[in-house]
């Protein structure tokens, strides 16, 4: 595409308008997509995008959308994810999304524009606050770092530490404010130096030695992986350190994904949506818990459950040491250490140690089945079971393909009863639980990996909430799957609310018909109402098309996901007892 020149004045050569340093930025980070809604105020930032035929603009329908979207592109791609909203409502709007990329420690750079400096306090349209919020501020508990880039010189230095930010250490999101003067300004610009902080493992030898003679000759040992784990992508070390001291493993939810379910020394999930695997191993309770990259939230541990038994020793690593304390579960140690360095150190003591002995509670808790009831992941009623449609999905997936599954009780099935064969093909976004995070995160996945074929389980509230985003797939022909268990109400509230009151409103949100939206917003719709119905074609469609598709399943609505034991902590705390 031929495109018009701006028509702006030509600065001296030596001077540099901000809107552009800011992009030649974004170009030099390596990112060659960039997703967000505009606005005034960021005006000069989409301006300066118009000259970069490098960089794919995605323009969203909200700006929450817009940043999980970059969040998913970051995650499968391996860039920085860029996302650009306006100031005001464009920033509030963001902030949800920028929790999520936090919670879920996806290294972000959001962009957002502020009214011109000149005018903080007078009352001009979208500034927030009666004296005008000092946004910056007002952010930075939300976000890894918050910059507010106050002279126009200061544009490179800005975005140049922005983007090691995000990345190093934990990743996470930073905030860059640019006020509309600030980038129609020119200026001499700095040249930044800036050199990536290094975390050494700090921790002496005999410190994982110690570790791994405990997980040998422990009664009961456990391997606890946290999300921290893909973070670092050390799953397949951690499954090397498990198989050399033969230690049985389980993820928690969030980490579901990181280490194959199939393996003889795998639990499944621990914590919330447990199997009954984990349940079992957990419930005399483990002697040496050895938890890596998890902050041992409620989720993780199933509404705070203590890992081991009394007496019994957790050690806990993690990069961050915000990450320690945070719990009310006992915890004996803990190391602050990147488990890229850690894991080679104790991997290494862990095989002159060699195999324990063998573990007769592992055999104990693997003898009945995985999953709360099996027999429905072959049910033949009508209308469907859930456990049954998500057993059609799993066997349906095409070759290689990765399922993400959303916020609502279709994400708890996914979580108990999706089996991951191999690492790195099941993802849901946990932390926040915020939903839609799952749709959008998808989206910006299948967009960042074109190779991996992408589904995505969501539910019909997260689509009311952000399923018109599925108009920026396609827009841009991306082929992604998106099977929605419609059981036109919000599930998880309606069956957690009877759960805890003995009662509860419906929670209808209507009878939609996602197979004709689908076709209205130019996707394909199919409708699903019987078991067995979901094959392979119809998983490998979106890719053979190009473009998404909407699966319109219609599921039982009144079977709960057998896995959720939120809601009886949630009762729980509703009478101040503890569980
Ligand atoms: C942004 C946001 N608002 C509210 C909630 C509380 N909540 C959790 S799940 C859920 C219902 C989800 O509905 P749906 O997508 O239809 O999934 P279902 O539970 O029916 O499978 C709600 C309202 C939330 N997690 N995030
Ligand atoms: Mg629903």
């Amino acid at each position: 595409m031929v495109r018009p020149a701006a028509a702006r004045v030509s600065h001296s050569s030596s001077l540099r308008r901000t809107a552009d340093v800011v992009v030649e930025e974004i170009v030099r980070a390596g990112c060659d997509r960039v997703f967000g809604v505009p606005g005034g105020p960021i005006g000069p930032v989409f301006d300066a995008l118009y000259d970069r035929s490098e960089i794919e603009l995605v323009v969203s329908r909200h700006e929450t959308a817009a940043v999980h979207t970059a969040c998913g592109y970051a995650l499968a791609s391996g860039q920085v994810g860029v996302s650009i909203s306006t100031c005001g409502p464009g920033l509030t709007n963001s902030l949800t999304g920028l929790v999520t990329a936090r919670q879920e420690s996806v290294p972000l750079v959001h962009l957002a524009g502020d009214v011109p400096r000149a005018d903080h306090g007078r009352a001009s349209v979208q500034e927030v606050g009666p004296y005008g919020l000092d946004l910056a501020d007002g952010y930075r508990h939300a976000v890894k770092m918050a910059i507010e880039v106050t002279h126009p010189s200061l544009a490179r230095v800005a975005l140049r530490r922005a983007f090691t930010v995000a990345r190093e250490g934990r990743p996470g999101p930073v905030l860059v404010i640019l006020p509309l003067d600030i980038l129609t300004a020119s200026a001499e610009i700095v040249e930044p130096t800036i050199a990536p902080r290094t975390i050494e493992a700090a921790v002496p030898d005999e410190e994982w030695e110690r570790i791994a003679r405990g997980l040998a000759s422990a009664e009961k040992p456990l391997v606890f992986a946290g999300s921290g784990v893909r973070i670092s992508g050390t799953g397949s070390q951690v499954l090397e350190l498990a198989e050399a001291l033969q230690v049985p493993f389980a993820t928690t939810a969030h980490a579901k994904g990181t280490l194959p379910e199939t393996h003889p020394l795998s639990l499944g999930v621990m914590g919330h949506a447990r199997s009954r695997w984990a349940a079992a191993y957990a419930e005399e309770g483990p002697d040496y818990v050895l938890a890596l990259g998890t902050q041992l939230s409620d989720l993780a541990t199933g509404g705070y459950r203590p890992l081991a038994r009394e007496g019994g020793t957790v050690v806990q690593v993690d990069v961050e040491s915000t990450s320690f304390g945070k719990t009310v579960i006992p915890v004996t140690a803990t190391l602050q250490a990147d488990l890229r360095t850690a894991l080679p150190r104790l991997l290494r003591i862990a095989k002159e140690i060699g195999p324990r002995r063998a573990n007769p509670a592992l055999e104990r808790a693997k003898a009945g089945p995985r999953v709360e009831q099996p027999e429905d992941l072959e049910s033949t009623a009508i209308p469907l079971s859930p456990a049954r449609a998500l057993a059609d999905i799993e066997r349906s997936l095409p070759d290689g393909a990765t399922l993400v599954a959303d916020i609502g009780e279709h994400g708890v099935f996914a979580l108990h009863y999706f089996e991951v064969k191999r690492p790195g093909h099941f993802y849901k976004p946990v932390a926040s639980c915020t939903m839609a995070t799952g749709l959008t995160l998808a989206l910006g996945m299948a967009m960042g990996d074109p190779r991996t074929p992408i589904v995505c389980l969501t539910g019909d509230g997260c689509m009311g909430m952000h399923g018109l985003e599925l108009i920026t797939a396609v827009a841009h022909r991306v082929p992604i799957t998106v099977a929605v268990f419609n059981d036109s109400s919000y599930g998880m509230v309606k069956f957690g609310n009877q759960r805890v009151f003995g009662r509860s409103h419906p929670f209808e949100v209507g009878d939609v018909d996602f197979a004709r939206l689908a076709e209205a917003i130019g996707a394909i719709g199919i409708t699903v109402t019987r078991p067995g119905a979901i094959d392979r074609g119809m998983l490998e469609l979106a890719q053979k098309e190009g473009r998404p598709v909407i699966l319109d399943i219609k599921i039982d609505r009144e079977t709960p996901s057998p896995g959720n034991n939120r809601y009886k902590q949630m009762a729980a705390a509703g009478t101040h007892r503890s569980i």
